[in-house]
């Protein structure tokens, strides 16, 4: 019986009063199954010697444990003694799993019974303790084992033995199925990394994982599944969505109503579909509610203001449930008068549409360009998103307008006035009496081999105009047509012209021997005339010419590219050109006796020596504060040739903005050039200790100041090819003017003159493309030098091409890149400065055009400068593309309506 009374069975012993026990018992064999490693527990009772009266030493408190592994049952001989028959031989191989002694005993209060035996119910006094105990037995490895147990003499009673090993049961964790798995059976502790599998209808976020641990717990879960799209979480499984309801995303989200329009007749939909007349763009999410094509547009009106027409309407009273309406333009053209009337053609591409005729957003459209007498037809259609899929024509609303009849045709025949590689300058006559005043004209041009390409259209305030960007050697046909008040007329008779033809050679504008021969003997002859006139008249104001230069003269002379002054005074010397060289600074310089000069400090180094500032004393004359360049001890005679070369140029120049020599001191040491002090030094050091504090006005002034001398520099014939910012000095009234002439040289009298030297140090961000590549100086590589000076004073002294390598500058320029425009610099400040800095030298502004643009922008206030300037560099907005290799955006420009430089300025960013 055990402790509460039931009924059990045991296997027994206890030979306590015999010595030299050794009984055994063992077990059926056991399959291992899956076991590593398998767990026995033993529930036993056991009595302790000192309960039972005259035992000896021979009783024992213990009984052993042992196991043995095999594949298959051990023969009965081997395995054990029977119960009936106890082994004298221990059996065989069996290894000892543990000794193993009872926890509690049996408690005697009492005197015990005489037959001791466990099974008596009538113990009186005794109370009946089972013990559990537990061991490991293992790692196994054949297919199963027996257990053994051996008694050495103890009385002892097993009532139960339990075999058993644990595993991590089969789960579903996140979606994910995990296997029965049996943990490791050897003495780490390590887990088993097991993989799991995704439940049907649902698809692996990230791989789902577990760990199972020694004791056949389920630790660490790792990654997860999802529910596939048409099914949704429920109960630990996905399930499909009902009817109604769709889910368009993997994902643990739940199945959602199907969205206005739309349906799910069947269950795990993953979207639902749209109902008859509605649709989906391509673009709408499944989420999306499905809508229909848009009413037609109302309330159509139009109105006429000379050839342009307006087109207004209201936004249609159904948009279909959508926000994406637009609108198209259809345009009809239906002939004017008798004769064309019935007869309709389509006539997009002869508007213009501003903005555009399809893939309207707002509700109103410009159409320039109509013709007079005409009959048009227009037709507004409204789309959205979902238009094209609805198989119908989208609902519109027609207009119709007669223009009023135009006059008689305006151009007369088209005559070519010059031709360049690139430019063709074109006039015509308009004919006496234009029906209404003529507002511009419109050209329109194209190559004649490549007719069918496209055509370019350039317009013209006046009955000529240079056509540029042309291709050398090539034919073009011109059509010429006047926009008057009351519409456009129609195109004259075309007209074919051919630009020059290309003479790598000899590289001129021109590009003919012919030409520039002819060139030389005109020159020649100006200069002849020019001289007797001048001995005539006995006066010597050469440089009112310029300034007394018509704009007419001014444009040819721009439009012919780069050509000398057409009247020239003074011609700068170099006295390089001289037998004896310092026979120029005798000519150009006057000597100063050194006892009038007072040297008061030094103020800097320059490439001789050292630069001091002092006063100069001259006789009847106030003291004037002077800067003193010296010429260092020990130098040879080719460094004080180089260093009064300076001397003997600037003693040529007089000029309010040219630094002005006072004289030179050769006759005594140290030798020295005096020159007029200037308060506030270099341009580059004083702007940048300006920052900001300096006005529009101040800044633009300096920069007119130093363009006057320039201009005065270029009509000698000399090219300065250092002119920076670092380069120019400034007095105290800021006053700016042009010096170190250190690297300057003749421009010879050739009209395109310019020539190539070798190996002289180059200043790369302030060098024009050519004279960098091929040393071509010139008065234009001196003006794309300006243009970096105007960068260099409205950016306060910054340095250009900040901190870009001289490499790097040089391959940006040539890949187009132009310096931005500085923070707060006027628009057409910057694109003078990107005038200067074209290609193509012939195309950039000479210093006379620089100083009178100047001029106009300090004249016209420069706060409201931007509407009143015109400008006179640019012929056309062409040029000016054509200058910012933009070439290509032309026809844009121009249909978009954006044809003069004023309108262009006006530009906002859409
Ligand atoms: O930037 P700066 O003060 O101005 O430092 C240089 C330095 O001499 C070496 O060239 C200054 N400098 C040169 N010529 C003159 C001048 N005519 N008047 C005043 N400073 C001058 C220049």
């Amino acid at each position: 019986m055990d402790e509460r009374n039931r009924p059990i069975h045991t296997f027994q012993v206890c030979q306590v009063m015999e010595g030299h026990q050794n009984n055994w018992l063992v077990s059926e064999w056991v399959p291992r199954r899956a076991a590593q490693k398998v767990f026995v527990e033993v529930r036993f009772t056991l009595r302790d010697c000192s309960s039972i009266p005259w035992v000896g030493g021979t009783c024992k408190e213990t009984f052993n444990l042992l196991y043995r592994e095999s594949d298959a049952p051990l023969p009965p001989s081997t395995s054990a003694s029977s119960s009936s028959t106890p082994a004298t031989r221990p059996p065989a191989h069996f290894a000892k799993v543990d000794t193993i002694a009872a926890d509690l005993f049996i408690s005697l209060v009492d005197t015990i019974a005489a037959d001791q035996s466990f099974t008596q119910t009538d113990l009186g006094d005794r109370v009946l303790r089972l013990n559990t105990e537990v061991r490991q037995v293992g790692p196994l490895t054949r297919k199963g084992f027996h257990l053994a147990f051996q008694d050495l003499g103890a009385c002892i009673a097993l009532v139960s033995v339990r075999v058993f090993y644990k595993k991590c049961p089969s789960t579903v964790r996140n979606l994910a199925l995990f296997p029965d798995t049996v943990p490791r059976g050897d003495t780490s502790s390590s887990l088993v990394e097991v993989r799991g599998r995704c439940l049907e209808h649902a698809e692996e976020r990230e791989e789902p994982k577990l760990y199972c641990g020694v004791d056949g717990d389920w630790l660490v879960p790792l990654g997860r599944c999802v529910c596939s799209i048409g099914y949704e979480e429920a109960h630990g499984r996905c399930l499909g969505c009902n009817p109604g309801f769709y889910k368009a995303f993997a994902g643990n989200i739940k199945c959602s109503k199907c969205p206005p329009h739309s349906s799910s007749p069947a269950p795990s939909a993953p979207v639902c579909s749209c109902d008859r007349g509605y649709y989906r763009a391509p673009s709408d999410p499944p989420t999306a509610a499905c809508t229909r094509p848009p009413s037609a547009p109302r309330d159509l009106l139009v109105s006429i203001n000379g050839s342009t027409l307006f087109l207004e309407w209201a936004a249609p009273a159904d948009p279909g449930g959508r926000r994406d309406v637009t609108y198209v333009v259809h345009c009809w053209r239906c002939g004017g008068g008798a004769e064309g009337a019935g007869q309709c053609e389509p006539c997009e591409d002869d508007v213009h549409f501003l903005p555009r005729p399809l893939g309207l957003s707002s509700t109103r459209v410009a159409i320039q360009d109509v013709l007079a007498n005409s009959n048009y037809t227009f037709q507004v259609e409204a789309l959205n998103g979902v238009s094209a899929q609805a198989n119908r024509r989208p609902a519109a609303l027609n207009i119709s307008i007669s223009t009023a009849p135009a006059g008689a045709s305006v151009v007369g025949l088209i005559s070519r006035d010059w031709a360049s590689q690139t430019s063709i300058a074109l006039s015509w006559q308009e004919v006496e009496q234009p029906p209404s005043p003529i507002l511009d004209y419109e050209i329109k041009y194209y190559e004649k081999e490549q007719k069918h390409l496209s055509y370019s259209y350039v317009r013209s305030h006046t009955a000529g105009v240079v056509v540029s960007g042309l291709r050398p050697s090539t034919l073009y046909v011109f059509h010429v047509r006047a926009r008057t008040a009351s519409g456009l007329s129609s195109f004259s008779v075309p007209a074919e012209f051919s630009t020059a033809d290309k003479s790598p050679e000899l590289g001129g504008p021109q590009g003919s021997v012919l030409v520039m021969v002819l060139a030389a003997v005109g020159g020649f002859s100006l200069l002849v005339i020019l001289t007797l006139f001048l001995l005539i008249t006995g006066r010597c104001q050469w440089w009112m010419n310029t300034k007394m230069k018509s704009k007419e003269q001014r444009r040819s002379h721009y439009q012919n590219g780069h050509v000398v002054p057409f009247a020239r005074g003074k011609t700068y010397v170099d006295p390089d050109t001289y037998e004896d060289p310092t026979q120029a600074v005798h000519d150009f310089t006057m000597e100063i006796d050194p006892a009038r000069i007072r040297i008061e400090r030094v103020i800097g180094a320059g490439e001789f020596g050292e630069v001091c500032s002092g006063r100069l004393c001259s006789p009847g004359k106030q003291e004037v504060g002077v800067a003193i360049k010296t010429l260092k001890g020990g130098y040879t005679e080719g460094q004080r040739r180089d260093f009064l070369r300076e001397a003997g140029i600037m003693g040529q120049f007089h000029h309010p903005n040219i630094i002005r020599l006072e004289g030179v001191v050769t006759k005594s040491r140290p030798v020295m050039i005096i020159v007029e002090f200037m308060q506030n030094g270099s341009l580059d050091s004083f702007l940048r200790g300006q920052e900001g504090r300096l006005t529009l006005v101040q800044l633009v002034g300096m920069l007119r100041g130093i363009a006057s001398g320039m201009a005065y520099l270029s009509d000698m014939g000399y090219v300065h090819r250092d002119l920076a910012a670092r380069n120019i000095l400034v007095d105290e009234a800021l006053v700016c003017k042009v010096s170190d002439f250190g690297l300057s040289r003749v421009l010879e009298d050739d009209p395109e003159a310019s020539y190539t030297s070798v190996g002289e140090k180059i200043p790369i961000r302030w060098t024009a493309p050519e004279a960098i590549a091929y040393r071509k100086f010139s008065s234009a590589s001196d003006a794309w030098s300006y243009g970096i000076v105007m960068w260099e004073v409205m950016s306060y002294g910054e340095r250009p091409y900040w901190e870009m390598s001289n490499q790097d500058v040089i391959l940006s320029i040539e890949e187009g890149y132009r310096l931005p425009a500085p923070v707060g610099c006027p628009l057409e400040l910057h694109q003078l400065m990107l005038h200067c800095w074209q290609r193509d030298r012939r195309l950039r502004p000479h210093f006379c055009d620089l100083l009178s643009f100047l001029d106009k922008l300090i004249h016209n206030g420069l706060s409201e400068s931007v509407e009143s300037l015109d400008y006179p560099f640019f012929i056309s907005v062409g040029d000016w593309l054509d200058s910012i290799k933009m070439s290509q955006y032309k026809n844009n420009f121009i249909a978009a309506g954006y044809t003069t430089l004023d309108s262009v300025s006006a530009m906002s960013i859409e």
